[in-house]
């Protein structure tokens, strides 16, 4: 029996992706998933406390971050945004030093939780593990660029969980009234934690929610990389325009736990979990950009070598690595001289 593989229409490049950077992105997305199996098994090997990944989420988050302009957008990530920092040119071994919690961790000299992104350069900007609190942030910070005349735009991610908290509706009502360039990426994965999408919300849509605050709401199948990129980049043309805010809602699903620390049998089914998996986006974009004639067998060969290998040289680098000092612990909490 011949079983069809599930692909993705239609075949070709979204308008602004040029080829290159479309064979780019899929190396990004290789990385990312050797980065995230790393991460699980330095956990599981007691090296690594506790870690959050986004295996499934990746065509969403490269897909959308692929249209920022690095050092020029602003980006408020979430501690699921693996793949975002990767897309934007954090490195491998940074990333391993936080995830291990060292000293040299340029994100928080290890006082963060894993993938608590925060690069100046990048205007990636550091934020809370606290659910929502990014969404009035990058609320502001787009006020901040419109104050100063600046053509940034501000994306913003965050789960479906995280529009029950004030902070969406507070967040997504100010860039409304003010038409602010802020770009809202809801990674819906039907999920916050345990909790279902149905008892979060009485709507199938999260993008529904936008009509409240005089925005598009736009959903998107999360797994299409193209799709994502293509309905990102119209929203950053609006924003760019002056019409305001987006809310771009990618439906996608996290094929791992919730965390380190849970157990997700305990509230979804091994068959849902294996129907979402048969769309995993790593497969599917690969099939994708093969079937455009733009990457071989041999090219992905050697790109998951090259991954494995940066995978390698940042945790052996993060090992080899010196522990925060301990004096440190209480840096930038109280104020001294
Ligand atoms: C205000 C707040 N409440 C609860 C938590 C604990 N918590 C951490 S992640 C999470 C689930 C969030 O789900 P969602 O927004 O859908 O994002 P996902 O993890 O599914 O990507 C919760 C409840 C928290 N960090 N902050
Ligand atoms: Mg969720």
């Amino acid at each position: 029996m011949v079983v069809e593989q599930p692909r993705l229409g239609p075949l070709m490049l979204p308008e602004g992706l040029a080829a290159e950077r479309a064979r780019e992105l899929l190396y990004h997305l290789v990385l990312t998933r050797a980065l995230d199996e790393r991460m699980w098994q330095l956990n599981r090997q007691g090296k690594a406390s506790f870690i959050l990944t986004g295996r499934g989420h990746e065509a969403t988050q490269i897909g959308s971050a692929a249209v920022v302009r690095p050092g020029v957008d602003w980006v408020y990530t979430y501690y699921r945004s693996l793949a975002v920092g990767v897309t934007l040119g954090v490195s491998a071994r940074d990333i391993m030093l936080s995830v291990l919690a060292r000293r040299d961790d340029p994100f928080a000299g290890g006082r963060q939780l894993p993938l608590h992104f925060s690069v100046p350069a990048l205007r990636l900007v550091s934020r809370s593990s606290v659910v929502a609190t990014q969404i009035p942030h990058a609320a502001g910070t787009a006020l901040a660029s419109r104050l100063r005349g600046e053509d940034a735009v501000t994306i913003c991610y965050f789960g479906e969980g995280a529009t029950s908290e004030g902070d969406f509706h507070e967040g997504l009502n100010f860039a409304g009234v003010h038409r602010l360039p802020v770009v809202f990426v809801c990674e819906n994965n039907r999920y916050a934690i345990s909790v279902p999408q149905h008892r979060q919300m009485a709507v199938d849509d999260v993008a529904d929610r936008a009509a409240g605050y005089g925005m598009p709401g736009v959903v998107v199948d999360g797994q299409d990389l193209f799709a994502v990129f293509a309905a990102t980049r119209q929203a950053f043309e609006r924003a760019r325009r002056g019409e305001g805010p987006t809310l771009l809602e990618a439906k996608t699903y996290r094929i791992v736990p919730h965390s380190s620390d849970d157990d997700d049998r305990t509230y979804r089914s091994r068959e849902e979990v294996a129907a979402w998996s048969a769309r995993d986006p790593l497969v599917l974009y690969q099939r994708t950009l093969e079937d455009l004639g733009l990457v071989t067998p041999a090219d992905l060969a050697a790109w998951r070598e090259q991954a494995q290998a940066d995978v390698d040289d940042a945790t052996a680098f993060a090992e080899a690595a010196p522990p925060p000092d301990p004096r440190d612990a209480l840096r930038h909490i109280f104020a001294s001289e």
